[in-house]
C-alpha cells in the first residue's frame, strides 16, 4: 500500500443501489435514483466553490481538502436498473468487473456502492474477476439511507473516497465503519448495527480512527493520522502486467449448510461449498460418505468451508477426515463467500483438467485464505534458508558498504521478527551486535510491531533490554496505543508496569473512539482503554461522554460498567507499580 501522489486523484464511484440510496414508498424501502444529486448538495461531499473555480463539468464531484497539495474528484456512474443487492447474481457482478475495466485507464481508483446484503459475495466475485488489478477498488454501502438524519452511508461512502483516493492498494477491498478489509475475507455479521462487516480470519487492511477529520497540520499534510495501516497484508502486484477480467464465471455453484440428520442427497450442481461443523466436520454415517464420495469422483467439485465464524477447516477429527476421505477439498479459513466466488471463478477457466481445478481450489489465489503451511511457517531468522542468508549477511563487516547494508537492514528486520512474536530471531539479532531500539522505515521500533501483534514475550524480552517504552512512531502513535488499538491487555499491562503512558494528544483523541465503542456496547473495547490509563470521562467530538451516549443508546452493561468506575470515570486506572 503505498500513499497515493499528484495535485489530484480522479475516482469513479459506481452506484449499484443498495440501501444508501434508497428511499420509502408505501412504508418499504426501494432503491432510489439521483444519489449524485444528494452529494452534490452536502458540503462533505462536493467543494462548489472548487468546482466552479476549477471549472469543473457538471458530473465532476469534488471532495473538500485532503490535503493542502490534493483534491480528490469523483464521478458516480448511475446503473440501470439500481439494485436491492439481493438481486444481484452473477451476471450483474460481471458487469460491474467490465464497467471497471472499461474505465480503468482514466481513473486512479474507484469504489462501488453497493447494497450490504450480498456485498461480501461481490467483493469475492470482483476480486477472482479482476486478475493483476494495479489499482484500489473499495465497495461500499450503509445500513441507513445517507439522506436520513442518523446514517452510516456519509461516513462509509467518505471514507472509502479518501482511502481510494488518497492510498494505492491493488485490491478489492470493502469499507465499512471505518474499517477497510480484503474484500474476500469479509462477511455480513449484523443485519442492524452500524458494524455490519467483519473479517474473521484477517485483520483489516486499515483501520480509520477519530481523528481522520482532524484539521491540517502546518505543513498541510493529512496522513489520516487517525488510521492503522497494516501495509505488510497488503498484496503486492506484479507491476507489468495489465488488468484482465475474468468473465466466464461458472453459474452452476451453490452453497450447502450441514445440519444434523442432512439426508444423504446432493443438489445437481458443478460445484458446492459445503458448509461444515466446526473444525470442518460432517456425519460420519456411511450413505451419506458414500454419496459424497460417488458425487466426487463423478466429478462434482466440493468444498469444505467452516459454519464456525472464526477459524479453519482442519483434519483433527475423524469427522473431519471422512469429509477429506470422501474427496471434500479443504477451504481452510475462507469464507463461504469467498469459497463461493473462487469455486466459481475455477470451474468457468476454460480448458483445464479437473486435477488443476482441484489444484488451483487449494492454493492461495487473491489472499482469500491463509494455506496451513504459510501459517506454520513463521519467519524465523534461523530455521530456514531466507533466515541462514540473512544472518550471514547480518554477520558481514569490514568494508563499509557491507556495514552500511547491515546497519540499513537491521531495524527492518528486528520490527518483522518482533510483529510475528519470533522472540529467538530478536536474539539473534542481539547476538550480532544489533540496537533493537532503531526504527524501520515507517518510524516504529520493534516494540511498537510486538504490542500490535500482541505478543507479550517479544514485548517482555524488549523491555528487558531497555527500550525506550514512549517512543512514539512517524504517526506519534506510542507502543501502548497500538495494543489498545489490537486489544492486547497483557501487553498493556506489561507495558503500563515498565512505565508507558499514553501521550496527551492519544488521550485528548480518545474521546470519540470511547463513545462510539460505548454506542456499539463494546465493553472490551472500552475495557483496555481503562486498562491504559485513559480517562474514560473524555468527551467525544460534540462534547458528550461515552456515558452520555451509552444512557442515550440504552446500552444498560456500558452504563453499569461505566457507573462503577465511580472515580474512574473522570478519573483513570491506577497505574501498577
Ligand atoms: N437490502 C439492502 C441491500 O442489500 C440492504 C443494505 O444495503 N443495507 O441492497
Amino acid at each position: 500500500m503505498a500513499r497515493a501522489v499528484g495535485p489530484e486523484r480522479r475516482l469513479l464511484a459506481v452506484y449499484t443501489g443498495g440501501t444508501i440510496g434508497m428511499r420509502s414508498e408505501l412504508g418499504v424501502l426501494v432503491p432510489g435514483t439521483g444519489l449524485a444529486a444528494i452529494l452534490r448538495t452536502l458540503p462533505m461531499f462536493h467543494d462548489e466553490e472548487h468546482a466552479r473555480a476549477r471549472g469543473l463539468s457538471e458530473d465532476t464531484l469534488v471532495l473538500p481538502p485532503a490535503s493542502r497539495n490534493q483534491r480528490i474528484l469523483y464521478t458516480v456512474l448511475e446503473c440501470q436498473p439500481l439494485f436491492d443487492s439481493s438481486d444481484m447474481t452473477i451476471a450483474e457482478w460481471v458487469c460491474l468487473a467490465q464497467t471497471i475495466k472499461r474505465h480503468y485507464e482514466q481513473y486512479h481508483g474507484f469504489v462501488v456502492i453497493h447494497g450490504t446484503d450480498t456485498m461480501a459475495f461481490a467483493a469475492s466475485m470482483l476480486s477472482f474477476m479482476l486478475e493483476n488489478l494495479q489499482k484500489t477498488v473499495i465497495l461500499t454501502g450503509a445500513q441507513v439511507p445517507i439522506h436520513a438524519l442518523w446514517s452510516d452511508g456519509r461516513e462509509n461512502l467518505l471514507g472509502a473516497l479518501l482511502m481510494a483516493g488518497q492510498y494505492v492498494i491493488p485490491e478489492v477491498c470493502l469499507f465499512f465503519q471505518n474499517q477497510l478489509f480484503r474484500g474476500n475475507r469479509a462477511t455480513k455479521v449484523d443485519a442492524r448495527r452500524f458494524a455490519a462487516f467483519c473479517s474473521p480470519n484477517l485483520l483489516p487492511l486499515a483501520t480509520v480512527g477519530a481523528d481522520i477529520t482532524r484539521p491540517l497540520s502546518r505543513t498541510g499534510q493529512r496522513k489520516l493520522p487517525g488510521s492503522t495501516v497494516n501495509r505488510e497484508l497488503v498484496r503486492k502486484v506484479d507491476g507489468k502486467a495489465g488488468l484482465v477480467v475474468h468473465s466466464s464465471m461458472e453459474q452452476d455453484v451453490g452453497l450447502l449448510r450441514l445440519y444434523p440428520g442432512i439426508p444423504a442427497a446432493l443438489p445437481p450442481l458443478k460445484g458446492v461449498v459445503m458448509e461444515t461443523f466446526g473444525s470442518g466436520n460432517g456425519p460420519t454415517k456411511p450413505d451419506l460418505l458414500q454419496e459424497l464420495r460417488v458425487a466426487t469422483e463423478r466429478g462434482l467439485v466440493i468444498v469444505n468451508c467452516t459454519h464456525c465464524l472464526q477459524g479453519a477447516v482442519t483434519t483433527d477429527y475423524a469427522a473431519g477426515m471422512a469429509m477429506a476421505g470422501a474427496g471434500v477439498i479443504s477451504g481452510f479459513d475462507m469464507t463461504s463467500e469467498a469459497a463461493l466466488a473462487k469455486l466459481s471463478y475455477v470451474l468457468g477457466q476454460p480448458g483445464l483438467s479437473l486435477d488443476v481445478r482441484k489444484e488451483l481450489l487449494t492454493k492461495d489465489l487473491r489472499g482469500e485464505m491463509t494455506p496451513p503451511s504459510v501459517e506454520e511457517r513463521r519467519p524465523s531468522l534461523q530455521g530456514n534458508t531466507l533466515g541462514g542468508g540473512v544472518s550471514w549477511l547480518l554477520s558481514l563487516s569490514g568494508s563499509q558498504e557491507a556495514d552500511a547494508l547491515r546497519n540499513a537492514l537491521v531495524p527492518s528486520l528486528a520490527c518483522a521478527a518482533a510483529h510475528a512474536g519470533d522472540v529467538e530471531a530478536l536474539q539473534a539479532l542481539v547476538e550480532l551486535g544489533s540496537d533493537l531500539g532503531l526504527v524501520d522505515f515507517n518510524g516504529q521500533t520493534p516494540l511498537h510491531a510486538a504490542a500490535r501483534g500482541g505478543h507479550t514475550e517479544a514485548v517482555t524480552m524488549l523491555l528487558q533490554r531497555g527500550v525506550d517504552v514512549n517512543t512514539r512512531d512517524t504517526d506519534g502513535f506510542s507502543p501502548l496505543l497500538l495494543a489498545v488499538r489490537g486489544r492486547h491487555p497483557g501487553v498493556i499491562g506489561l507495558l503500563r508496569e515498565a512505565g508507558a503512558s499514553l501521550s496527551t494528544q492519544e488521550l485528548e483523541e480518545a474521546g470519540t473512539e470511547l463513545c462510539r465503542l460505548a454506542y456499539r456496547a463494546d465493553l472490551e473495547g472500552l475495557q483496555v482503554w481503562w486498562q491504559a490509563g485513559a480517562d474514560l470521562g473524555q468527551p467525544g467530538y460534540d462534547g458528550h461522554s461515552a456515558l452520555h451516549v451509552a444512557e442515550a443508546a440504552g446500552n444498560l452493561a456500558v452504563v453499569a460498567f461505566l457507573q462503577s468506575l465511580e472515580g474512574a470515570v473522570g478519573a483513570q486506572a491506577p497505574c501498577p507499580e
